[in-house]
């Protein structure tokens, strides 16, 4: 197969940027983002794209990491002894979800080669608004797949990264829905107020997102709040992310990834002095 058979082509013709279709759906993704900070397109991928990447996530299942330590804030990272415990970086939840890491999904597998596929980044480039989009280079968790088994669950959090985009693989049979506040940050202003307030229980700016599997999600994760609910249901849950960045070399927090994904990589010491970072938001 080739790669570009994993997408409904016909629906989607991101090989052609020059067509009338292209540039609607361009237009599309760009009005959610602005208004939302989220967008979805539906039956993204074709049917042997899904059933394909759907199995080499359910392979690798078994190789997930599960993070021991449960409780985490919305940074996923330390509390601050010097803030009030009600304060947002004191506020811990429970994360019980694990990860299929990039390591695990080399570049034998159609994973990788949608990832690495340069249309698929360009569409998304125009979709986002940037002239150009890279790869992001931490090659623990520039490609991942969030597991979530029954009565499993994702607290609030917010990303690393700024872009990313998803493709839901296996949905639960109930719960393990996507919430999300948009645009609840911002490059210049924690909000801590904001993030306190669904912290506890205010649900007035909460969106909850209705995905079927095949679907992408573009979703700016760096300043929208979001969560994974319990998985209620019998079957597990299972979505790819592949994250974008709009500088070359960018590489994650090695202890946050060491935390969320198990390990890291002699890369990751050698750039920690050296991190780019377009804001100075915590983790
Ligand atoms: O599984 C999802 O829908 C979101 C996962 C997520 O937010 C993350 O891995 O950072
Ligand atoms: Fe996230």
């Amino acid at each position: 197969m080739n790669v570009e058979n994993l997408i409904d082509l016909n629906n989607y013709p991101i090989h052609q940027p020059d067509s009338a279709e292209y540039l609607e759906i361009v237009k599309y993704v760009r009005l959610d983002l602005t208004e939302d900070g989220c967008s979805v397109l539906s039956n993204f991928l074709s049917v042997e794209g899904l059933d394909t990447i759907g199995n080499e996530a359910e392979e690798r299942k078994s190789q997930a990491y599960y993070a021991e330590s449960k409780l985490c804030n919305v940074y996923l990272a330390n509390g601050n002894p010097n803030e009030a415990e009600s304060h947002p970086q004191n506020i811990f939840m429970e994360r019980t979800n694990g990860f299929i890491t990039a390591d695990l999904l080399g570049k034998g597998t159609y994973s990788y080669k949608l990832y690495h596929w340069q249309p698929l980044r360009e569409f998304l480039a125009a979709c986002l608004s940037k002239k150009k989009l890279y790869i992001y280079e931490d090659p623990v968790s520039n490609m991942i797949v969030n597991l979530c088994k029954p009565g499993q669950t994702f607290n609030w959090h917010f990303d690393t990264n700024e872009f990313t985009i998803t493709f839901l693989l296996r949905g639960a049979e109930s719960g393990g829905y996507f919430e999300y506040v948009p645009n609840l940050r911002t490059k210049n202003d924690e909000c801590f107020d904001e993030v306190k307030k669904v912290l506890n229980g205010d649900c007035s700016r909460v969106k909850r997102l209705n995905l079927n599997e095949g679907d992408l999600q573009f979703f700016l994760g760096r300043f929208s709040l979001h969560q994974v609910t319990h998985n209620t249901g019998n079957k597990d849950r299972l979505l790819l992310i592949q994250s974008f960045t709009e500088m070359p070399g960018i590489f994650g927090n090695p202890q946050r990834v060491k935390d969320l994904y198990g390990k890291t990589t002699k890369d990751h010491k050698a750039k920690v002095s050296d991190r780019a970072r377009s804001d100075q938001l915590l983790d």
